[in-house]
């Protein structure tokens, strides 16, 4: 069964199969939920990127794309990498953080991942706001579920704090 669940928690510490990262287009790391997977995943999450960066994606992550690695010491096996949209800057703020969701959605499925836990993508440093970022997610997850009901996946959203796990909650 596809489900999608709300919970407030540190996504590093989630023992589900795979958890996205709101990454950034160099892929090198940086602050927010970025910096906490690369420090509580270790060095090979870097290394794997820096791959990508060099044999896929030379010039960067195209806002509303995603690439998956490996999950080093982290609970989960594998980490799905997005780019999300900066809200003040990107030409299709909304599409493009819809793009991320489903990216991710058809990265996870295609790896055989039964549990995908995502954080607020570009809610944070970015400056989406938070509101019509939860609608956007939780719109794509159900259009993706609508269309992949064979997938058997369960989301989990992941606030940081009990303010944002509300405004999910009020989307849902
Ligand atoms: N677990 C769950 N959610 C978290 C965690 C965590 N450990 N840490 C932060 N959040 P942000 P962005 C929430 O800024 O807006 C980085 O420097 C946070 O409260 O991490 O997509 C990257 O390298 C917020 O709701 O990501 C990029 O350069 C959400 O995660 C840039 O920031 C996203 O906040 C990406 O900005």
């Amino acid at each position: 069964m596809n489900t999608i669940t709300i919970m407030t928690g540190d996504i590093t510490q989630l023992a589900v199969e795979a958890i996205v990262n709101a990454a950034n287009a160099s892929l090198m790391g940086g602050g927010g939920v970025d910096g906490a997977i690369h420090r509580a995943g270790g060095p090979t999450i870097l290394e794997e990127c820096r791959n990508i960066r060099q044999t896929v994606y030379p010039a960067g992550l195209p806002s509303g794309e995603a690439v998956v690695t490996g999950a080093g010491k982290l609970p989960a096996r594998l980490v799905i990498h997005t780019a999300g949209p900066i809200y003040h800057s990107d030409p299709d703020p909304a599409g493009n953080l819809a793009r991320c969701y489903r990216r991710c959605l058809q990265l996870a499925h295609a790896h055989g991942v039964k549990s995908v836990a995502f954080p607020g993508i570009s809610t944070g440093v970015y400056g989406f706001p938070k509101e019509a970022a939860a609608r956007i997610a939780i719109e794509t997850i159900r259009t993706f579920f609508a269309e992949q009901p064979e997938a058997d996946l369960s989301v989990t959203l992941v606030a940081f704090s009990a303010a944002d796990e509300k405004i999910l909650q009020g989307c849902l």
